[in-house]
């Protein structure tokens, strides 16, 4: 593991990588990595080991061509060519999603306000993302800034008699409860809601590497399974806001050539829209094809 700083032995044998804390309940830095290094087995381990315990991960100063950073991306998993919203994919790169405000073919693009609710990616599709990729191409000068909740510890402070009822949950997810849908084009959002009618997943997951289980709920939810909208309301409510107090939170400001892996399944994330609309703020997104899950229901 060359192209990776360890805090191990010089042969590499369990290796642990330069590792600093982002913050108390979520996220690490990743030091002295480059990224486009041909990666070998124990490289990739040590990611995956450093990933599952912080949730998040950040590489700082990496710069990544698209196919740079499909390539690495696939060394975690499937890569989702995103049909899910197959508009907004980087061009002759289906493993790319843009989420930028540059103009697109002299039009607003449409992944300008993306993520501007809580939400876990994809949480609308058969296969909700089990991770995703973030890259900062151009980024305002100030703000545009990213949030991320850790939902293993959302779950964890919960009340036992609060656990039980959660466990027994289902949440029903809407594409139309992305923040900030109803300014794209009609046509494309109908498409969207066509792609994805509502679908409801357990309310409480368990990890499939940690074993852990986290909370699986969302501003993207309208409703559990089985309860009308305005029974399940105050829940999601407070469960939104018991999993986003400050101190489960970690904010990321983004430096160009940042790099960050965030676990859909433990965590939740924001995008801020903190920042002048007329500066660039250009993102390249890789993610990670989660296990198939879910039933698609009525509404
Ligand atoms: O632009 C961001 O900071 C994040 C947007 C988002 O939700 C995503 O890329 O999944
Ligand atoms: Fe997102």
């Amino acid at each position: 593991m060359s192209n990776l700083a360890t805090t191990g032995d010089k042969t590499g044998h369990n290796a642990g990588l330069a590792l600093h804390p982002l913050g108390h309940a979520l996220g690490a830095e990743v030091a002295q990595a480059d990224l486009t290094a041909a990666l070998d087995a124990s490289a990739v381990d040590a990611i995956r080991a450093a990933w599952n315990e912080n949730h998040i991960l950040l590489f700082r100063g990496q710069t990544l061509s698209p196919d740079a950073l499909i390539a690495f991306a696939g060394r975690f998993g499937e890569l989702d060519r995103h049909d899910a919203t197959p508009f907004y994919r980087l061009e002759g790169h289906p493993e790319i999603l843009l989420v930028t405000n540059r103009m697109i073919g002299g039009k607003p693009s449409e992944t300008r306000n993306t993520g501007r609710n809580w939400h876990s990616d994809y949480s609308y599709t058969g296969r909700p993302a089990a991770a995703s990729m973030l890259y900062c191409e151009e980024k305002p000068p100030v703000g545009g800034d990213t949030m991320f909740c850790n939902m293993v510890r959302a779950y964890e402070t919960l009340s036992d008699k609060m656990k039980r009822i959660v466990d027994g949950l289902e949440a029903v997810y809407d594409i139309g409860l992305t923040a900030g849908i109803n300014e794209r084009d009609p046509q494309k959002t109908a498409e969207l809601r066509r792609i994805n009618p509502p679908i409801a997943h357990p309310a409480v997951r368990t990890h499939p590497s940690s074993g852990k289980k986290a909370l699986y709920v969302s501003e993207r939810a309208s409703h559990f399974h089985g309860m009308t909208a305005e029974e399940s309301r105050p829940l999601i409510q407070f469960l939104c806001a018991h999993a986003t107090r400050p101190e489960n939170v970690y904010r990321h400001r983004w430096q160009v050539n940042d790099l960050v892996l965030w676990d859909n399944r433990t965590t939740m994330h924001i995008a801020l829209a903190d920042f002048d609309p007329a500066a660039p703020r250009h993102m390249l997104r890789t993610t990670l094809l989660g296990e198939p899950s879910g039933f698609v229901v009525d509404g």
